[in-house]
């Protein structure tokens, strides 16, 4: 009936994850408690966790990300801790532990932070920008979310029952198979990975169909903002890499659980079959997030430099040439496995061509800058910070991408640092500063600047202290994922790593700080008129919060600065005497169910517990076809409503000084 599962499966084997655990469980208890405390659990349900609007499910994905940001920073700190002081001793987490940390944070950080954040931020912007009510498939955004939720809640109740994987986030075999990880841990990551990766194809899939199929009339697809064409770059990739992940970690399953031999070494299996599948899904996967982050610069240098993005057209062109080569280069990941010098040579030029649209972007992004008036809003400072850390990051991969150099420097912790250099810049930096610009859309009024600052002070500064030793390093030789060593040269570069971490550390708590004085400060901060920055696309023509409805009158679209047009001609603040009925999607709980089956059937495979599995497929299938069934999904807005929150948002208008100037009703 249990299974593996068994009283050995709770952590008394260290303190350390004891205490991890232990932590988990009153978090959880806690929170449940606040919200039965403030009798929220109707509201959370009704207007939260069953809603199908994508400005919700986008806070939602978002707040997840925070939550996992916090997560795996508390992994990092504490790796960073163990090598500060593990010099000629054990340092305070035995191996075993040690390595569930790193690949818990390399995990997390990828899939249950980075992910969340960006399509976060895609479902609140996109379909804003494009004129559009809503997604494509509103109901299948939902499932999209509970299932990287579920994905999550996986890993998170890993630090309770049982252990997580120690085979590192890419799970390599032989090590990842039964016979050297016999225990639950890589279970738990294979399923982590395929639940939340089926949500990942499916936000790629409804967000390449939003953007084909619901931009507002007129908008050409060279008229489209530049977070908009990241994103159906980043959404295309999605779609055809994430199917890769899923098959190597079925495959790696099938391995571990029914004796087959796809990765073994025997009977025919050969595990350079999965090196290639995972990084086939791999590289693209960098790109995936990087891409979104490259949007947000585009729309933030524009609007705080005052112009018009330069080379709009090399910025679209740059952003398809990345997405296409980013398929051609994942064989860098492996140079050392011998492939031939030939193959090595062709995947070391590939990779350095990506450099090319790179750094076209970079240009673009610079000639915006010349001549503008900058304003040093904290998203601008985030992108000035990004510009340059960005690029001495694709230096070192440059380097890497010569065959004969990765050689030398494969496995070492010149490549952590290098990687870190791409993904907290190039990434991190950009779902920052895409929070601080849309924050005051979202929630109607703006962040507090001076918090700002501190976040993006804390992760630059810290940055630098974190991982430029890691490049000095392993020029010295220090090979990645040690938990101890025995060279002393190590170790003054390792407590300046340290002292970056805790920079760092200040950093996160900032992130925290700034919402706390902003939602105290709210009413200092109101965003009236939905348009703080003085925006150029179409997400700022809507109110702050935005209607249900996004726009009561979908806008007729014919140039790239669709919003900034208006403003000029004039019709930006625009109100009919009438309105037409909305039909809009209506709130289900279908999603939320999906997604806790998804976890059930992960936490059953993970401790074999084969009549849950059968059990939550079941029950899933079944909210699948009841689902399907239901002709109610659809909720209608009537025009007297929409008259009623649009009068609302005139009168607001009006209220507002100085915005007739930018064609607002007198
Ligand atoms: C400032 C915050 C961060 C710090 C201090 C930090 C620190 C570390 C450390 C100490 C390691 C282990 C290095 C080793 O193997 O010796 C590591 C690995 C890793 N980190 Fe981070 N990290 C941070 C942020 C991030 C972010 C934002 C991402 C991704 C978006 C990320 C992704 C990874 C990955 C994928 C690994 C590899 C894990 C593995 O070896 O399996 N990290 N990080
Ligand atoms: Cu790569």
């Amino acid at each position: 009936m249990l299974g593996r599962l068994t009283i050995d499966a709770l952590p008394f084997y260290s303190w350390v994850a004891m205490g991890g655990a232990l932590v988990t469980v009153l978090i959880v208890l806690l929170t449940a408690l606040v919200v039965t405390w403030a009798g929220k659990w109707r509201y959370l349900w009704e207007e939260w966790l069953t809603s199908v609007d994508h400005k919700r499910i986008g806070v939602m994905y978002i707040m997840l990300a925070l939550v996992m940001l916090v997560r795996g920073f508390i992994d990092a700190i504490m790796m960073r801790a163990q090598q500060a002081i593990a010099l000629n001793n054990e340092g305070y987490l035995p191996p075993e532990h040690f390595e569930q940390i790193f690949t818990s944070h390399g995990t997390i950080m990828v899939f249950f932070m980075a992910m969340p954040f960006l399509t976060g931020l895609i479902n609140i912007v996109v379909p804003q920008q494009l004129g559009a009510r809503d997604v494509a498939f509103p109901f299948m955004n939902s499932v999209s979310l509970w299932l990287t939720a579920a994905g999550a809640g996986l890993v998170g109740i890993s630090l309770v029952l049982g252990k997580f994987s120690t085979a590192g986030w890419t799970g390599y075999p032989p090590y990842s198979g039964i016979g050297f990880s016999p225990g639950v841990g890589v279970d738990y990551w294979i399923w982590a990975l395929l639940v939340s990766g089926v949500g990942s194809t499916m936000t790629g899939i409804n967000f390449i169909t939003t953007i084909l199929r619901c931009r507002a009339p007129g908008m050409k697809l060279m008229q489209m903002p530049l977070f908009v064409w990241t994103t159906l770059c980043t959404s295309i990739l999605m779609a055809f890499a994430f199917p890769a992940l899923t098959v190597v970690a079925a495959l790696l399953g099938l391995d571990r659980t029914v004796g087959m031999h796809f990765f073994t070494n025997e009977l025919g299996g050969n595990m350079m079959n999965f090196a290639n599948l995972i990084w086939i899904w791999g590289h693209p996967e960098v790109y995936i997030l990087i891409l979104p982050a490259f949007g947000v610069f585009s729309e933030v240098t524009a609007v705080f430099s005052r112009k018009r993005l330069f080379g709009y057209r090399s910025l679209v062109y740059a952003t398809m040439a990345i997405g296409l080569l980013s398929f051609t280069v994942w064989l860098h990941h492996f140079f050392t496995m011998g492939s031939s010098p030939n193959v090595n040579a062709i995947f070391g030029i590939a990779t350095m061509i990506i450099a090319v649209p790179t750094g076209v972007k970079i240009f673009d992004w610079l000639f915006t800058m010349v001549r503008g008036r900058i304003a040093f809003h904290p998203a601008m400072l985030f992108t000035i910070g990004f510009i340059i850390t960005f690029v001495i990051g694709g230096i070192t991969g440059v380097l890497l991408a010569i065959p004969p150099v990765d050689y030398q420097m494969h496995n070492t912790t010149f490549l952590v640092a290098h990687f870190h250099n791409m993904l907290i810049p190039g990434a991190l930096f950009g779902y920052f500063a895409g929070t601080q610009f849309w924050f005051p859309k979202v929630f109607g009024f703006r962040l507090n600047e001076f918090w700002g600052k501190m976040v993006f002070s804390c992760w630059l500064i810290g940055f630098y202290l974190a991982f430029m030793p890691l490049y000095a390093l392993g020029l010295l030789g220090m090979t990645r994922r040690l938990e101890q060593y025995t060279h002393p040269d190590w170790q003054p570069f390792l407590l300046v790593a340290f002292a970056g971490a805790c920079v760092v550390l200040v950093g996160v708590f900032s992130v925290f700080m700034q919402f706390y004085v902003s939602i105290k400060n709210r009413n200092e901060h109101r965003d009236l008129t939905g348009d703080p920055w003085n925006g150029r696309t179409l997400e700022w023509a809507t109110s702050s919060p935005a209607a249900p409805y996004n726009f009561a009158v979908i806008p007729e679209v014919n140039s790239v600065d669709a919003f900034w047009e208006m403003k000029k001609k004039g019709e930006a603040y625009d109100f009919p005497d009438q309105y037409e009925p909305i039909i809009m999607p209506a709130n289900t709980a279908a999603g939320v169910l999906i997604g806790l089956c998804g976890f059930l059937v992960g936490f059953a495979f993970v401790w074999y517990l084969w009549w849950l599995a059968i059990l939550a497929m079941v029950s899933a299938m079944a909210v699948v076809i009841v689902r399907s069934c239901n002709d109610h999904g659809e909720e209608i807005i009537t025009p007297e409503a929409i008259m009623a929150i649009e009068s609302k948002r005139k009168a607001q208008l009006i209220s507002v000084e100085g915005l007739s100037a930018r064609g607002a009703p007198a």
